[in-house]
């Protein structure tokens, strides 16, 4: 018999904290006043505070006020309403694809939901197995689709010399890679590196991908971020469904619409033909009722509320595009906050780069040494969410930057 006083779960070891959220747990630990969380890609005011968009309270108003409004299971795809909405943002509302019936849609838990989902349908439906993710990638990717049963390899994408893409390192491994291997792209926006492939690099790696019949996998949680425009960033994945083939598309409106906790995301699959995607959305249900049974109702009320609202939407792009702008002039300051410190290297990536972060090139010692002199807090890897920044700390980072960049080799 177990005794009273030992657990039976005391062979259980620590885990370790995760590398990107596990930046928060560390930060909020840290008495210090002048501490700066640069670690998880959440938007802050210039003031430091999280933003509820002002869109998103007025739609939140309007449900609220709805009396008719009830709180029953959604069916297990979701919010129908929802789902068409969120095909149309990313595909485009004139896509022939929609227009033929030919994508199907269901909600999932955000951007991470919806990975998982088609990661798991990929790995029970799908012949090959193996999915392509670049090099460096956002961490949880891996985890994601091994744990969804698929086999994870890497193909090049960055190259730290050029802090830029390395587009003939990239070319070359998915020309090697078995063919019909599953190859996930970031839409815009790449995590961690800010870097993306141009328009025209995209038209070739399309060309490659449907001539070795390689399925591609677009995650795209950060429609709006890189430039401040929907269609823009879309562009990517509007090349691949305009030649007619197939594949998936994972949204999350956690940065877009700044509904990070709310977990409202799509999982999007293009077929062929329309009688194809009604027999992958009967599987994607069976994938989705054993795993969480139906999505959350709330957060993709507030998405179609606004998505279907021709006034709201405007006003959500403009919101959007103030956040874009917010971030964009970060990176202006940051850059010029080196300059004029001087500090050793070229900082140019630091306005090149697209998205949410920069991907510094400080290395774990230098991002260890600036957590510990300066409690500045970001990812070991020398990614900083530029969304965390305001004008007040730029001046800060740059002089911790500059110390570990002189002190630290
Ligand atoms: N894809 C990418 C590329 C991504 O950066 C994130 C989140 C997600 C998907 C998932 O987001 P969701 O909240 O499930 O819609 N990235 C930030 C937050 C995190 O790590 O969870 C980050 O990299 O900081």
């Amino acid at each position: 018999m177990a005794s009273l006083e030992g657990s039976v779960f005391s062979s259980v070891v620590q885990a370790p904290e995760d590398p990107i959220l596990g930046v928060t747990v560390a930060y909020n630990k840290d008495p210090s006043p002048v501490k700066v969380n640069l670690g998880v890609g959440a938007y802050r005011t210039e003031e430091g505070k999280p933003l509820v968009l002002n869109v998103v309270r007025r739609a939140e108003q309007l449900l609220v006020n709805d009396l008719s409004r009830v709180k029953e299971y959604l069916p297990i795809t979701g919010l129908a309403d929802f789902n068409k909405l969120s095909a149309k943002l990313i595909f485009g509302s004139d896509s022939p694809a929609i227009q033929e019936n030919r994508v199907a849609t269901v909600q999932c838990l955000s951007g991470t939901g919806s990975l998982r989902v088609g990661g798991e349908f990929l790995a029970r439906h799908y012949h090959e197995r193996t999915i392509y993710i670049p090099q460096p990638t956002w961490g949880n990717h891996t985890k994601v689709f091994t744990l969804a049963g698929l086999s994870v390899k890497t193909y090049r994408y960055y190259d730290p010399a050029t802090r830029g893409l390395d587009f003939e390192g990239l070319l070359a491994d998915l020309s090697v890679a078995p063919p019909g291997a599953i190859v996930l792209l970031h839409a815009c926006a790449h995590n961690p590196t800010g870097v993306d492939p141009t328009l025209d690099q995209y038209e070739q790696i399309r060309l490659l991908m449907r001539s070795k019949g390689l399925l591609p996998f677009f995650d795209s949680a950060y429609q709006g971020f890189a430039s401040g425009n929907l269609d823009a960033d879309a562009q990517s994945v509007r090349l691949f469904v305009a030649d007619g083939g197939e594949c998936l598309t994972a949204q999350s409106y956690a940065k877009n619409m700044g509904l990070y906790g709310e977990r409202v995301g799509a999982l999007s699959i293009v077929c062929k033909s329309a009688d194809v995607t009604v027999r992958v959305e009967s599987q994607l249900k069976l994938v989705i009722r054993p795993m969480y049974s139906n999505p959350p109702i709330h957060g993709a009320s507030i998405v179609a509320t606004i998505l279907k609202d021709r006034e709201m939407y405007e006003e959500w792009t403009i919101e959007l595009k103030a956040m874009a702008d917010r971030i964009i002039n970060m990176r202006q300051l940051l850059f010029e906050a080196l300059r004029t410190r001087g500090t050793p290297g070229d900082w140019g990536h630091i306005i090149k780069q697209i998205g949410m972060f920069t991907f510094t090139g400080l290395n774990r010692e230098q991002v260890a040494f600036m957590t510990k002199e300066y409690h500045i807090y970001m990812t070991s890897d020398g990614r900083i969410s530029m969304a965390g920044l305001r004008s007040q700390t730029v001046p800060h980072l740059a002089d911790a930057i500059h110390a570990a960049v002189t002190q630290i080799q």
